[in-house]
């Protein structure tokens, strides 16, 4: 039996072939979707901080094992690489992120902006669903939503991510065959669009001098704890200097879900944090 093959679009595409091919497989390639004039300038400003980075090293042996101890992670990307900022208001990526999140949350934040550079020899990781990082939820809905961008081209060999297509309508317990995965493929600037609820995974690097190169930009429910903690890795000064639905993105706005019957969260000093940069 030959793995699934995942859709392509072209870069043109909308987010309705978006929203609509994600709700049927799970998951979307859009090809071409960073221009070249956008990856030239990411990598540039990247390369130092791949160059200076420290090692995995979380303080937990159980998430750096998750995380790969070959592979280099970079997080607030605002800060670091100001291009990124073009990325996380790319309008196709948040109406995808507003139409699949939306109908449980009147908002949505960035989950996380992080460089995945995983280097040779490294295994692959256990499939997961991104959702169940908040396991105690167990919606019947994804909580999130997320994108693998190929900033150089990626191959299976160097570890392009995994996915089941079609999981996201599975039960909970239900184990992949190999043959029911598939290794993207992504020339630089192609994109993976995925829902929480597919399983997926960062593959085995079986290359002996090939680094992949890649970028997951993700966005949850606006009442969500991130996966990223982007008020430590943003200084306030750059987030000050950001466009204002950056700022919300990274969520400085107070969450206000009265209008649906819910609450308010993340006040600053009983106000919303917004004021902080006005
Ligand atoms: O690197 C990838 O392709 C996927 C990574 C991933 O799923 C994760 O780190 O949770």
């Amino acid at each position: 039996m030959t793995a699934p093959e995942l859709t392509r679009l072209p870069a043109d595409c909308t987010t309705d072939d978006i929203v609509e091919i994600n709700e049927r497989d799970g998951g979307v390639i859009v090809d071409g979707w960073l221009s070249t004039d956008l990856l030239e300038r990411f990598n540039a400003e990247l390369q130092p901080w791949l160059d200076a980075h420290p090692g995995t090293n979380s303080g937990s042996e159980a998430s750096d094992a998750f995380l790969g101890h070959k592979t280099r992670r970079i997080q607030g990307l605002c800060a670091k690489t100001p291009s990124f900022v073009e990325i996380l208001l790319d309008e196709r990526l948040l109406g995808f992120a507003e139409a699949v999140v939306g109908p449980i949350s009147p908002t949505i934040i960035l989950n996380d902006g992080e460089v995945i550079d995983i280097g040779p020899g490294e295994e692959a990781q256990f499939l997961h669903r991104d959702d169940d990082a908040w396991n105690f939820a167990n919606p019947d809905h994804p909580m999130i939503v997320n994108t693998i961008a190929a900033l150089l081209d990626v191959t299976p060999e160097m570890g392009g991510t995994l996915v089941v297509p079609g999981s996201h309508r599975w039960d909970a317990d239900r184990v992949p065959t190999e043959a029911e995965t598939t290794a993207c493929n992504l020339p630089a600037g192609s994109t993976l669009f995925f829902r929480g609820d597919t399983l997926h995974a960062g593959g085995a690097n079986t290359t002996t001098d090939k680094r992949r190169r890649a970028l997951s930009t993700g966005f949850c429910a606006g009442w969500l704890r991130p996966v990223e903690n982007s008020y430590t890795n943003i200084p306030l000064d750059v987030a000050r200097g950001l466009p204002r639905r950056a700022q919300e993105l990274l969520g400085y706005a107070l969450y206000d879900a009265s209008e649906a019957g819910g609450g308010y969260l993340g006040y600053h000093e009983m106000g919303d944090p917004m004021t902080l940069f006005n």
